[in-house]
């Protein structure tokens, strides 16, 4: 087989591995339920990174394959390969190619960030203070607290996140976003539920013994609900 054969033969491998991959990444549920609006920008994204790595993991992987398939020594044959020494095209390819990748990610990484991060006019304040091994959330706004985590769905929420003895880290993996709760210093979150239901709030900072434990049960609910759910907590005090 010619050299322009075996070119475009691999050409070809690698096109519709990458293909393979890329569909299973969009079809395949890696993540769980999207439940806030930055859950979105962060999906596409992440699909995104998957689709470009893999193009580059199919370049290198079946190029691999096939090159010890199609050009495996014969027996007998303990020559060396022929010595090639600089090529300034491929290097040009190879230094560029990567190059502009690297900075289309890094505008795009940059955009999603300040998507979902941006301030909105009427958040809700949650205080949330984090400690070996539990969650307690404080609303200012109607001046309870709780341990547990109730948010009206669609209202955007600003979080204050403090620990009170070791870095911990507040996730919930249906609202993508996750943030650090540090000893001596105040961090923020934003996160706009967008769907109703039952989710856990994770701690995902190794934080001492019972870390696996600091969970706090999440309930996103209709503006009444959420609404009930406070009267009923001013109404235990
Ligand atoms: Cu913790």
């Amino acid at each position: 087989m010619s050299a322009a054969k075996h070119a475009l033969l691999l050409t070809l491998l690698v096109a519709i591995f990458a293909a393979a991959l890329i569909y299973f990444f969009i079809k395949v549920p890696l993540v769980p339920i999207a439940a806030s609006a930055q859950a979105a920008p962060i999906d596409t994204l992440f699909v995104v990174l998957f689709a470009i790595a893999s193009v580059f993991f199919s370049l290198a992987f079946v190029t691999l394959v096939y090159n010890v398939i199609a050009f495996r020594a014969k027996p007998g044959d303990t020559e060396d390969g022929p010595g090639i020494k600089g090529h300034n095209l491929l290097e040009a390819t190879w230094t560029l190619i990567p190059l502009v990748v690297v900075m289309v990610l890094a505008v795009l990484g940059a955009a999603v960030l300040g998507d979902i991060t941006r301030a909105s006019p009427q958040e809700m304040e949650v205080k949330v203070v984090a400690a070996q091994w539990s969650w307690q959330f404080e609303y200012p706004e109607f001046g309870v607290s709780a341990s547990e985590l109730h948010l009206p769905v669609n209202r955007p929420v600003l979080f204050k996140l403090n620990a009170v003895d070791v870095i911990h880290s507040f996730w919930v993996p249906e609202f993508r976003v996750k943030q650090d709760a540090v000893p001596g210093m105040e961090t923020v979150l934003r996160i706009t539920p967008s769907r109703e239901g039952s989710y856990t709030l994770l701690c995902a900072e190794l934080c001492g013994l019972l870390h696996a434990y600091m969970t706090a049960p999440v309930s996103v609910e209709g503006e009444k609900d959420f609404l009930s759910w406070v009267q009923k907590q001013k109404g235990g005090q």
